[in-house]
């Protein structure tokens, strides 16, 4: 994709833009295509990657798929009938975002390789200035759409940084490096792990799996579409529509078990156990691989694939906890040594701790990570957040799903925050931020609703929950009725000043 806009040289004077989106994933690539089709073009989106896609640009590692099925795993307004397969590959899915971002002309708005530094709130001027890579900009709106999994997050292990072989995260991929054969280590069995898992141990001269929690694992109803449904999802009137609703409906089905009555993910858990039973011949492994916690307490994993590549010969689950990395071993806390050649880390991500939040100052000089720190992570639908004017916040606070599409949450926030850009420009609005007490009302009915959940009450530890055990990252309903908040900006909510009111 080309750099198109370079028109920010370090050190030149600020370019000034109405509205300034950070991050060009689903979220951020949605609001820029929402934007243009409002008629607004004063825009800019600063994408620290050199292209579109966000999540799904970075995460190359080998086996890298969606647990949600495309048809429903894709934008409402751009649908894509010529998916390949139920559960779509990284490549596909990042092709796709490519396309939408080209179809919708929106790439000459977006400065790549730009990575925002920080985004400061000027009062006097009501203005964000926003500094970055390549040069600093003002905006009147920012919209911030960073993604909650973005910036990995590495394990604390003793020597770690010593060690001299091949090492890196599952979400930057070394894709020069050669492990045919090696003996590799992976830390972590979470999502990514146990896509990787398989592939590596298919090419492993000896793989060690490094499990702290041992997590629940289903079977993966994946399958590449035939001639007759691909042609049928081309051509038929309200195919595509029909499967992505079932789709829809079938996923939101669970959220009954998962935010109130776990004695409805029972059928759930029966199948995960006879998936490990099936797949597991040996008892000491089957032991080993059998979660201690709450079925849908983290993320449920899917896969066909992972369990039998546990049960390969070059392969071993170690349980005993890592005490030490030297220049070559992982050494266990049992103090067995295993030298290794290459360590994957798959250790996930910096969600509610994330070093982003130190880079954006709101009104009081206070940066996001300070609010954080006092108060938890809170916001107001998920979009906006108190002592932070003029921002809005895609996959913000309390937005994200362990069972379902989060594009259908991203439109829904993008129909919130384009009609609340509308409600400014219609009534000469200058600067708007949501009340305190109207969010800390929101929250208080939030927590109570996320208090009856499995994710809090699952028995594990998991990224959903915040170092004081606070939930800040789930939607604790089903996804209509966040669909139904956001419908229509409630401006009531908010404070704001006109523009002729204003200081300046
Ligand atoms: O990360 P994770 P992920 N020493 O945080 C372990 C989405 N996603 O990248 O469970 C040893 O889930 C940690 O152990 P524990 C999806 O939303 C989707 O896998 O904390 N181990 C865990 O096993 C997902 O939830 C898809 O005890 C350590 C693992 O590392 C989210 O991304 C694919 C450790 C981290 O798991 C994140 O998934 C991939 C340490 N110090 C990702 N620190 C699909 O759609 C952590 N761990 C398929």
């Amino acid at each position: 994709l080309p750099v198109t806009d370079t028109a920010v040289k370090p050190g030149g004077t600020p370019r000034h833009v109405d509205t300034l989106i950070i991050g060009s994933g689903f979220a951020g690539l949605g609001a820029a295509i929402k934007l243009v089709q409002e008629g607004k073009r004063d825009f800019v989106v600063l994408e620290r990657g050199g292209e579109v896609g966000g999540t799904w640009r970075d995460n190359t590692y080998p086996g890298a798929a969606c647990d949600v099925p495309s048809h429903l795993y894709s934008y409402s307004f751009a649908l894509n009938p010529n998916w390949t397969r139920s559960f779509s590959k990284q490549p596909e899915i990042q092709n796709y975002i490519s396309s939408v971002a080209r179809k919708y002309n929106v790439l000459d708005k977006h400065v790549f390789n730009c990575d925002v530094q920080e985004a400061r709130w000027n009062e006097v001027n009501a203005r964000w200035e926003v500094q970055t890579s390549q040069g600093a900009f003002t905006a009147k709106i920012v919209i911030s759409a960073v993604g909650a999994l973005c910036e990995p997050s590495l394990p604390d292990i003793k020597g770690i940084d010593g060690f001299e072989g091949e090492i890196f995260h599952s979400a930057r991929w070394n894709h020069d490096a050669d492990l045919t054969g090696k003996r590799i280590a992976v830390i972590g069995t979470g999502a990514s792990a146990i896509q990787i898992v398989p592939q590596l141990a298919a090419k492993a001269g000896r793989l060690d799996v490094y499990q702290r929690t041992a997590p629940w694992v289903l079977p993966r109803a994946d399958r590449e579409y035939t001639t007759l449904e691909k042609l049928a999802f081309k051509y038929v009137p309200g195919f595509q529509k029909l499967s992505r609703t079932g789709i829809y409906w079938m996923r939101e089905t669970q959220v009954v078990g998962l935010a109130k009555a776990p004695i409805f993910m029972k059928p759930l858990q029966f199948a995960a156990e006879r998936h490990l039973r099936m797949q597991i011949k040996d008892r000491d492994l089957r032991k080993k691989v059998t979660p201690n916690f709450q079925i849908g307490c983290k993320r449920m994993l899917i896969s066909n694939n992972y369990y039998p590549a546990l049960t390969q010969p070059n392969v071993d689950l170690v349980t005993d906890g890592i005490a030490e990395v030297t220049a070559n071993c992982i050494v266990d806390r049992n103090g067995a040594t295993r030298e290794v050649d290459a360590i994957v880390v798959a250790t996930g991500f910096h969600v509610t701790d994330s070093p982003t939040f130190a880079g954006i100052i709101g009104k009081d000089g206070r940066s996001a990570a300070e609010v954080f720190e006092a108060s938890g992570q809170q916001g107001y639908k998920g979009s906006a957040i108190a002592n932070f004017p003029n921002m809005f916040f895609l996959v913000g606070p309390n937005t994200g799903l362990g069972h379902t599409s989060m594009v259908f949450m991203i439109e829904s926030q993008l129909n919130y925050v384009i009609d609340a850009i509308n409600t400014i420009e219609r009534n000469g609005i200058g600067t708007i931020e949501v009340r305190q007490d109207a969010q800390d009302v929101y929250n208080k009915d939030l927590q109570d609703k996320l208090a009856q959940s499995v994710w809090n009450n699952g028995g594990c530890a998991s990224w959903y929950l915040d170092k004081h055990g606070n939930n800040t990252t789930l939607w604790p309903g089903f996804t209509f009725q966040f669909r139904n908040a956001t419908k229509k900006f409630d401006l009531a909510a908010y404070r704001s000043v006109a523009t002729r009111d204003l200081p300046g």
